[in-house]
């Protein structure tokens, strides 16, 4: 069996933004590295050389510090954990066929993706330089220049009680591999079950603080806004934890199938330190449902995969999912009551449509 290139849709090359066809995520505990999305805000990304690459600690603590990669190895243990990253922005242009959101990225299933990512805990760095009392946040910065920023580098930031959670690495490898410089090589964050916003790549600058971070992707975008609202510094609330979300990945959107049995498959994602805990599938709008069948998860912080088996008839279908979390929440079914002047968090009922031919038993 040969495997295919994957071709990823360019939304923009300068920044580069691009994402996968859902048929490349489908039934994949861990993304294809070529199937990974990139989400970018700088127009170039930074040359880093890793041997002279530093890493700055600084802020409420105790000792300021600056690691070298060879000290962070030397210093720290390596963990491992599969998580999923996935774009406040996935799924946009659901909300964009409500209303549109100029000038935002209209990102389709694809800005989501799962890998294995090892390398040291924030919280054992955090720890070596001693944390002061009275702080509350950690300011993640990287050495990208986003264009539209006040002009700093790409920053945001994480509750300090999340910069402490084990979940939390400063990674250096993806999928047993060193880092690609297009993930964030030498060293990014990984954030689990949040927004993919908080996982800065290119990181050099880890600094403690008593507040949220002020740059542009913490104070002004990547914020939950009231409809009639427009974007302004501290505007709105800051997202964190992912909202439960799922979609189907195969077949694809407008596929032709035989008609009869088609195996349905997807992911979904609770975020935050919420579980999946059952995904619900109909052919009839949301009238009637079944339940799919969860897989095992590759990791406590990665997508649940699903799948179920419909009979379907000669004719088009359009196929609907939506997952529960372990609080209970559930997707909603209409975009239009979530959508939002910077089109985040579309987490309405997932659906793709089918078209099935009648068997030719000649
Ligand atoms: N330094 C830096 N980190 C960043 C970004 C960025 O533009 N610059 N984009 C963020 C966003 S919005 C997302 S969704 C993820 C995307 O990671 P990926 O390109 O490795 O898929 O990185 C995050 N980290
Ligand atoms: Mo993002």
């Amino acid at each position: 069996m040969t495997t295919q290139p994957v071709e990823l849709t360019v939304h923009s090359s300068q920044p580069y933004n691009a994402e996968p066809p859902r048929s490349a995520l489908a039934d994949h505990d861990l993304t294809p590295l070529d199937a990974f999305y990139h989400r970018n805000h700088a127009p170039e990304r930074p040359r880093i050389d890793p041997a002279t690459w530093t890493l700055r600690v600084d802020g409420m603590v105790e000792r300021p510090a600056t690691f070298s990669l060879g000290a962070l190895r030397e210093r720290f243990r390596e963990h491992t954990e599969v998580v999923t990253l996935q774009c406040a922005g996935n799924r946009r242009a659901g909300l964009m066929a409500v209303a549109d959101l100029p000038g935002e990225t209209p990102w389709g299933p694809g800005a989501t993706g799962t890998a294995r990512w090892a390398g040291v805990r924030l919280a054992d760095v955090l720890r070596e330089v001693g944390v002061e009392p009275g702080a509350s946040d950690v300011v993640l910065a990287g050495a990208d220049l986003p264009e539209e920023s006040d002009g700093g580098p790409y920053e945001v930031s994480v509750p300090l009680e999340k910069a402490l959670a084990p979940e939390v690495l400063l990674a250096w490898s993806m999928d047993d591999a060193p880092l690609p410089a297009a993930h964030g090589a030498p060293v990014r964050v990984v954030v689990p079950g949040w927004i993919g916003a908080r996982s800065v790549k290119w990181l050099e600058r880890v600094t403690v603080t008593d507040g949220p971070s002020h740059g542009h992707h913490q104070a002004v975008a990547y914020r939950l806004l009231p409809a009639d609202a427009s974007p302004a510094p501290g505007r709105g609330v800051p997202l964190g934890p992912i909202a439960v979300n799922a979609d189907v990945l195969a077949p694809d959107d407008d596929a032709e199938v035989a008609a009869g049995p088609v195996r349905v498959s997807g992911y979904a994602l609770a975020g935050g330190e919420r579980t999946v805990v059952r995904v619900d599938v109909s052919v009839d709008g949301g009238a009637t449902w079944r339940q799919a069948d969860l897989e095992p998860q590759a990791g406590r912080w990665s997508w649940r995969l699903w799948h179920t088996e419909l009979d379907l008839p000669a004719g088009t279908t359009r196929v609907t999912a939506r997952a529960w979390d372990s609080a209970a929440g559930v997707q909603p079914a209409d975009p239009a009551e979530l959508w939002n002047p910077k089109g985040y968090v579309n987490n309405a009922w997932a659906h793709v449509t089918l078209h099935a031919s009648a068997r030719d038993d000649g």
